[in-house]
């Protein structure tokens, strides 16, 4: 069977163990870093994300899944790793306030560190206030926000308001799969990131990296 196809399979049911060698074995194997993530990780993760929707899969498999996923993206991290360590800038991360899901924002914070900028990764379920504050603390450039429940969402606008009020210096950018670029515009985020590859170009590109 197809290497990828492995891949996909293992995240689907689940297999932790299984998915990691798969990944190592394709790595071996020289399999494209772009296929094993995209079709093979995500690729699975989606599907899971839809039969979860539609009540036929349920939190313990999904969580299962997630781990299998993750257990991938930790071998390839190493390969988003920077050969140029002139530092890009500082960001901080984290999802936003009620909100547990942390695999794209993991995702975002590999490719940000593969390509040289430093972050500092506050985690999930991160108030506004926390997300200013780290960002004072450690001067940041930009504070990347990730939401994956429509009902945490807003709570990214009082990042924005947060900013504003006390006239701080930092870019905000939104990503995760409920938002939009319109939900950006409205809540005046600086950028929307489609997927983690799209956020890190749009942070360059606020940046002028
Ligand atoms: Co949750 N969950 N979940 N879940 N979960 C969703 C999001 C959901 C769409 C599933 C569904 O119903 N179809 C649904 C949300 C509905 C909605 O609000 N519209 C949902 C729900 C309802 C819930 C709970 C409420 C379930 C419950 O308890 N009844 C609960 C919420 C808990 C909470 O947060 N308070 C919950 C719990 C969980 C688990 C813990 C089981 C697990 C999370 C594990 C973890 O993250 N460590 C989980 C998972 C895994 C999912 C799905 C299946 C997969 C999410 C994922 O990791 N995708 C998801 C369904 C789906 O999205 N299809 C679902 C893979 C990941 C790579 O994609 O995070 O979208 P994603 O990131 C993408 C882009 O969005 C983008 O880049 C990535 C790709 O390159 N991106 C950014 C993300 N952040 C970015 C930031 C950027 C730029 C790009 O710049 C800053």
């Amino acid at each position: 069977m197809d290497i990828i196809k492995e891949i996909y399979d293992a995240v689907m049911e689940g297999k932790v163990d299984d998915a990691a060698s798969l990944v190592q074995q394709a790595l071996n194997s020289k399999a494209e870093v772009n296929d094993i993530l995209n079709k093979g990780l995500i690729g699975a993760m989606d599907v899971v994300g839809e039969k979860f929707g539609e009540g036929e899969l349920f939190i313990p498999q999904v969580l299962w899944s997630a781990k299998a996923m993750q257990a991938g993206m930790d071998l390839l991290k190493p390969l988003f790793s920077s050969t140029n360590h002139t530092e890009k800038g500082t960001v901080v991360i984290g999802t936003a306030k009620g909100d547990i899901h942390d695999i794209g924002k993991n995702l975002v914070a590999i490719m940000l560190e593969g390509s040289g900028f430093k972050v500092a990764d506050l985690g999930v379920d991160v108030t506004p206030e926390r997300f200013v504050e780290k960002a004072i603390e450690v001067k940041a450039d930009v504070i990347a926000m990730s939401a994956l429940l429509t009902t945490t969402m807003p709570s990214m606008g009082e990042v924005v308001s947060l900013i504003k009020a006390k006239k701080l210096p930092f870019k905000v950018i939104v990503g995760g799969a409920p938002l939009d670029q319109a939900f950006c515009q409205e809540i005046g985020a600086d950028a929307y990131g489609m997927d983690a590859a799209d956020g890190l170009r749009k942070i360059k590109g606020l940046l002028g990296r």
